[in-house]
């Protein structure tokens, strides 16, 4: 068996407290924690531990300084890309814990574009208050409200302490927030791997159309003569079986089954706390995740095979190409017909996204 893990990046202002975080949530000085000036160097750094029987793989990341946000971009966008849709459901960061400082007097506009921009790629984020040892209940709430006025999706946040200390009156005050970290990792573990099902799938379908306007505009190239008629009944036939294909709906089962055959993997040896609330279906998903989805993939392909259906707009397309097409303006009009398929894939969206609840929900019962 793969030994998978659930990967998470830490991300967040220099200074706020992600190594010391990390630090805690692993019950072991692996990171370097510092005053001053910035510590963790630039880059990402992977650190592995079984965490209650989940192989947690975390990557600490240099901070953020103002003034080189430039250069920060760029590693941070190298190192997604590492980890992008089209590579393989175990390689993606399943989380982004974006660290803010409780004890700034706020959320700064940077830090709000940037967790935006995670969720519009369909991460799955979790806000870490860091140093809440002296955050009140009342500035948590008022976090709270603005990320919730802000974000374009509703976010988790954890309030923790990395750091036990001694006030000056003598209390002590301890680190809290590890459990809940830790509950919040087990119960997100599923949408953060099938957020991203649909987007990796609509990708892969753009591919296959992308490749099948190259082929044609590279045969077009080649031919010596151009007779419309018989080459766009060609072309037409072609695009049919283009068409015939995208129904299929092939490359969403194929990412759908990495996804939760990743998933199987990573929770394994996992131990579910008891209070968890996801609990019971976490342990059925456990024990048969993938013969579920073996059993039931003919079911599944019938439902689809009448769900989704590009057929409709197949007249149109044809239109684009066939009728009105000279040699000159047809390679122009196989660019046009591959963004209206595009278009017509991206609307896939929001139904992958019904349906993979619906089957969360069927194996639920
Ligand atoms: N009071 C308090 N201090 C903390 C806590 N966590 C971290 N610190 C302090 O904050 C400072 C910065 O911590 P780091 O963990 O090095 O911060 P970082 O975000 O990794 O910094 P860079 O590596 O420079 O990006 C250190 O002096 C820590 O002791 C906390 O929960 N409470
Ligand atoms: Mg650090």
């Amino acid at each position: 068996m793969r030994e998978d893990s659930y990967n998470i990046a830490i991300l967040g202002k220099s200074g706020v407290g992600k190594s010391s975080f990390l630090n805690y949530l692993f019950d072991e000085n692996i990171s370097d924690v510092g005053v001053g000036s910035p510590v963790t160097k630039v880059g990402f750094h992977q650190f592995e531990k079984k965490v209650n029987g989940l192989n947690l793989r975390i990557f600490d990341s240099w901070g953020l300084e103002l003034d080189k946000v430039e250069k920060w971009e760029k590693e941070l966008l190298d190192e997604l890309k590492q980890r992008s849709l089209d590579k393989h459901p175990s390689k993606w960061f399943h989380s982004i814990f974006y660290c803010v400082s409780a004890t700034s007097a706020r959320i700064e506009s940077f830090d709000i574009k940037l967790i935006n921009t995670f969720l519009k790629d369909n991460y799955k984020v979790v806000i870490i208050f860091t140093k809440s040892d002296s955050l009140s209940q009342n500035d948590f709430e008022t976090f709270q409200k603005i990320l919730n006025d802000n974000l374009i999706k509703q976010v988790a946040s954890v309030k923790v302490c990395s750091e036990a200390k001694t006030l000056l009156n003598g209390r002590n005050i301890e680190k809290f927030g590890r459990e809940e970290v830790l509950n919040e990792i087990i119960n997100g573990f599923w949408n953060s791997i099938i957020t991203r099902i649909p987007a990796k799938t609509i990708l892969l379908m753009k591919k296959r159309t992308a490749c099948w306007v190259i082929k044609e505009q590279q045969f077009l190239q080649k031919s010596w003569i151009y007779d419309r008629k018989p080459y766009s009944k060609n072309l037409e036939d072609s695009l049919n079986r283009l068409v015939d294909d995208l129904e299929k709906m092939d490359d969403f089962f194929i990412v759908l089954s990495e996804a939760i055959n990743t998933y199987s993997d990573i929770i394994e040896g996992l131990r579910v706390p008891p209070n968890l609330p996801n609990q019971k279906y976490l342990k059925i998903f456990k024990e048969n995740s993938s013969s579920f989805f073996e059993e039931n993939y003919l079911n599944l392909k019938q439902i689809f095979s009448t769900t989704f259906t590009f057929h409709p707009i197949l007249a149109l397309l044809i239109l684009i190409v066939y009728k009105y097409s000279t040699r000159g303006n047809l390679k122009e009009n196989l660019n046009d017909l591959e963004n209206k398929l595009n278009s017509e894939i991206e609307q896939l969206f929001p139904k992958l996204e019904e349906f993979i609840i619906s089957l969360k929900k069927n194996h639920n019962q």
